[in-house]
């Protein structure tokens, strides 16, 4: 039995050690955004948020071939790449439910969340709307020879909005250190993507002679793999890169898209589940290559769980901002 300790190389080049920190990972936004609803359901958190659950191993996958410097810019349904970013999930709990210790001092919520220490730059409420962002770091970053990379996170309906296809033209032209990264969940909101997309996603990045590829985001092994060589490319000065991550969000557009069934099938949502789940998957091959029991990922899980629990105590009891902040840190 190899334990969590050796170092032996697989496949895609992860350790051992690697594996179970991005099982762990995973294991923890999947707590995470449970524990998310489970707040909304009971009326204790103001608001909505966009659950990630389904899509874990993109920002688990991609974050793992960053460095804690590099850039990131995420989206409507955040969660996931602040954790996968290195975020703590107490201080996320408190942002959601408007606590003073939360990253914005409770005043942003789900979809406002930055972490500049982790070299998050913020999720992002418009659809798009961290493209710009992301060209901005990333522009810095080569600008002050820095050797960061930017990261931008966008789903699929944001290959309607024209500043994307503005920043993938400036991006080549300076060879910007920046990496789009689009997470195909195959829903904008209640429509199919095949309804709001013309053609094919890959030529669009690469009329802008960008390089472009496509992975099972599922596959947190493969995700990671990829991502490892283009940030390798892109850290080397060899400019932007463009990858489809296909994937599948397992529940609502938001917390309370709970009766779906108007725009996609049941059965469609269980076989994601069931066959393509990328903690599943992870630990399948994890324990069929003889690299940890399930003891030890059952051990994981367990851990995770208490600290999530803890992480939500430590909200729940936190203080809102007082009154004399009512007109700090507003900008609007
Ligand atoms: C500019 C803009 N238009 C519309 C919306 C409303 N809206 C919020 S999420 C969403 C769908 C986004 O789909 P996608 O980018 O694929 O991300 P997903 O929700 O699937 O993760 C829309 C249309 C918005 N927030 N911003």
């Amino acid at each position: 039995m190899t334990t969590a300790t050796n170092q032996s190389k697989t496949d895609s080049g992860l350790g051992t050690e690697q594996l179970l920190r991005m099982y762990k990972q995973m294991v923890s936004i999947r707590l995470f955004e449970e524990q998310v609803n489970d707040l909304y359901t009971r009326a204790l958190m103001p608001g909505l948020a966009h659950l990630y659950i389904g899509e874990e191993a993109v920002a688990v996958g991609i974050c793992e071939a960053l460095n804690r410097d590099d850039y990131i810019t995420s989206t409507h349904r955040g969660h996931g790449h602040c954790l996968a970013k290195g975020a703590a999930a107490d201080r996320m709990f408190a942002e959601l439910l408007g606590k003073e210790a939360g990253y914005c001092r409770g005043k942003g919520g789900s979809m406002h969340i930055a972490d500049p220490k982790s070299g998050n730059l913020g999720a992002n409420a418009i659809v798009g709307g961290s493209v710009g962002i992301a060209a901005g770091a990333a522009f810095s970053a080569k600008h002050f020879g820095t050797k960061q990379v930017a990261v931008c996170f966008f789903g699929e309906g944001a290959l309607g909005q024209g500043l994307l296809y503005e920043v993938m033209n400036l991006a080549r032209l300076w060879d910007l250190p920046v990496i789009y990264v689009c997470e195909n969940n195959m829903y904008n909101e209640y429509t199919h993507f095949s309804e709001t997309t013309a053609g094919d996603i890959l030529a669009r990045p690469a009329a802008f002679g960008i390089p472009a590829e496509s992975v099972d985001g599922q596959d947190v092994r493969a995700v990671y793999a990829t991502a490892k060589r283009l940030v390798d490319q892109t850290r080397s000065g060899k400019g932007p890169a463009f990858l489809l991550c296909n994937t599948y969000r397992y529940r609502g557009h938001h917390v309370g898209d709970v009766n779906r069934e108007y725009y996609r099938a049941k059965l469609e949502e269980q076989r994601w589940m069931a066959e393509r789940d990328p903690i599943k998957l992870l630990a399948d091959w994890v324990t069929g290559q003889k690299l940890a029991d399930k003891a030890q990922l059952d051990e994981i899980q367990k851990q995770v769980k208490s600290e999530i629990d803890t992480a939500v105590d430590f909200a729940t009891k936190a203080a809102y901002p007082g009154m004399d902040q009512l007109e700090e840190d507003i900008y609007a």
